[in-house]
């Protein structure tokens, strides 16, 4: 009698999953119409990875056009005005349809009622609708894209978004209807995690992927509201010409800047904490040890949803904010390394004197520790106002968000998809392709990043498409890198492909993971479990289950 894992699951996924080989969720009903009125939070998981997965090769290509420009110091690609759109769009299809629904949205949702021993999501029909509004939001976003130019910035910054063309209106109303997708999604997770976790599964024996999903849908339902109301102010000051945020009309550009940053700042948590929770998962399983801090790491992923919403100024340290309020906002954020240190320290922790596997995903988390690091470190040049003034607008700005977004969230979703890709499809994927890909994007993304830091501080402006000529070496590391990273996905694309169709079969269990989506069939059933399964353990006693294999 082990374990998280309720004998009963163990014998209800397993041989229930041999008794009926074909009964799986993606074999169980067929056809498109199937697949796009499914109730099935596992489909519609897959549904949200294959999006954004997608939008996430159309924004790649758009960022090979930007650094294409940028191999030489003039502009020989495109024009100014195009190489505008081409960032423009490159940032607002990265943010707003891949980074921010990436994780919560696909694996999220595959994942949660799994974790909680549920059959389904609280609200399977509204988690249908969520799935709709996005590819509808998508869609206008792309539409506006495609019909007419945004050359904003993805941050659609007034004045200047008031006065530049008028798809500004398309674009910004796709990402207000993408953030209903946002709001329904994270009240369903948290009715879900309130309501569906199984007998005995208490607070403290949720998986810590489960409980930084909660802290994300927390901030979700509170923050999203925000820019819907800004975007739509944005969109009646443009269509009726009422003055809100343009100073010729008598409205306040910084209010602008203060809106958007209160969604903003915390949204990056909206797509970093997915990532932590990810990473405990892995780091635990990979070293066949019980978390360190599990109530440690727990709780920090709700302070930092708290502390996430204090420190949006400091977005604002040159915009002519005051001196007292730029003061505040710098000390208030170096307040968020204090949880996020706390997690580091408990994975390093977690794996000192583990019994550490090898396996892609674990290769990945290792990898996120390491440029998650950088990327937070170099936030408190970001954050501190005298540095900051500096490095404002430069490259170094950019460097650090791509650390941190690119590199965090990039990175854990990798080695999400390595980790749970043998659960979702019941296939195999070839071990050695993966790590050499693993290689290829660890290497191509620190030259395309690393390179940036250094021309930044040393003044390189982000956004220009022509430049001086002594940035030109740092601009051609920086293209030649992310050439190789584009290499590393391509590849991962491949050997996934062919895993899809020719892959060998895969085991219930291949990490031997603790966790209630472990003890179920692979690929699981339609209804994920025969039994309810009930839970009498933690989700990462592993000297348990060691003692027992
Ligand atoms: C947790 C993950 C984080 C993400 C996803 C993230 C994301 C971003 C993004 C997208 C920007 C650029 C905004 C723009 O386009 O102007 C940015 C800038 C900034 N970040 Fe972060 N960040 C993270 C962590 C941090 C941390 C830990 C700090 C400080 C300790 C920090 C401090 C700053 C500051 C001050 C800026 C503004 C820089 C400027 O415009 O001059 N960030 N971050
Ligand atoms: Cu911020």
């Amino acid at each position: 009698m082990t374990t998280t894992v309720i004998d009963a699951t163990t014998h209800v996924g397993g041989h229930a999953g041999h008794a009926h080989a074909d009964d799986n969720y993606l074999t169980s009903h067929k056809g498109f119409l199937s697949w796009a009125f499914t109730l099935d939070h596992k489909r519609i998981g897959l549904m949200y990875l294959g999006s954004i997965l997608f939008f996430f090769m159309i924004g790649g290509l758009l960022a090979l056009g930007v650094r294409l420009e940028l191999l030489t110091p003039k502009g020989d690609v495109f024009t100014d005005n195009t190489y505008n759109k081409v960032f423009t769009l490159h940032g607002a299809v990265m943010v707003f349809l891949f980074i921010v629904p990436s994780i919560p949205a696909s694996f999220g949702n595959f994942f949660l009622p799994l974790m909680l021993g549920a059959k389904d999501v609280a609200f399977p029909r509204l988690n249908l609708l969520s799935f709709h509004i996005y590819f509808w939001g998508a869609l206008i976003l792309v539409y506006s894209i495609i019909t007419g130019s945004i050359d904003t910035g993805w941050t659609f910054y007034t004045p200047y978004s008031t006065q530049s063309s008028s798809s500004v209106i398309s674009a910004t109303f796709g990402v207000f209807v993408l953030g209903f997708s946002s709001i329904l999604t994270g009240l369903n997770f948290i009715v879900t995690v309130h309501k569906m976790r199984a007998p005995g599964q208490n607070w403290f024996r949720l998986p810590l992927f489960i409980w930084a999903i909660y802290s994300t849908s927390i901030i979700q339902v509170l923050a999203t509201p925000v820019i819907a109301i800004t975007l739509f102010l944005l969109i009646v000051e443009k269509a009726l010409g009422i003055g809100i945020f343009d100073p010729t009309m008598g409205g306040d550009p910084v209010l602008y800047q203060h809106f958007f940053w209160f969604y903003s700042h915390p949204v990056v948590y909206v797509m970093i904490l997915p990532a932590f929770g990810v990473i405990s998962e892995l780091i635990t399983v990979n070293s066949r040890k019980n978390i360190f801090g599990y109530k440690a790491i727990a709780f920090s992923s709700v302070a930092i949803a708290f502390i996430g919403f204090l420190v949006w100024g400091h977005h604002l340290f040159v915009s002519g904010q005051s001196q007292l309020a730029g003061a505040i906002f710098s000390f208030l954020t170096f307040f968020v390394a204090v949880p996020t240190a706390i997690k580091v320290f408990s994975w390093v922790a977690t794996m000192y004197k583990g019994s550490i596997e090898f396996t892609t995903g674990m290769v990945y988390a290792l990898i996120f520790l390491f440029v998650f690091s950088i990327g937070g470190l170099t936030g408190l040049f970001l954050g501190s106002l005298a540095t900051d003034v500096h490095l404002h607008d430069t490259y170094f700005v950019v460097a650090h968000f791509h650390y941190v977004m690119m590199g965090g969230v990039l990175m854990s979703l990798l080695g999400a998809l390595h980790h749970w890709w043998p659960k979702m499809f019941g296939r195999t994927y070839n071990h050695t392709l993966s790590l050499v890909a693993a290689a290829l994007v660890f290497i191509g993304f620190n030259m395309t990043f690393m390179a940036q830091f250094v021309i930044g501080t040393r003044g390189m402006p982000r956004r220009y498409h022509a430049y001086l000529p002594e940035f030109t070496l740092g601009h051609q590391i920086s293209s030649l890198g992310s050439v190789i990273l584009a290499a590393g996905l391509f590849l991962t694309l491949g050997y996934f492909i062919h895993s899809l169709f020719k892959g060998a079969k895969a085991e219930d269990n291949p990490w031997h993971g603790k966790s209630l989506e472990w003890a179920t069939a692979t690929p699981p059933i339609t209804h994920n479990f025969h039994q309810t399964p009930i839970v009498t353990s933690g989700p990462y006693d592993f000297d348990e289950i060691e003692r027992h294999v």
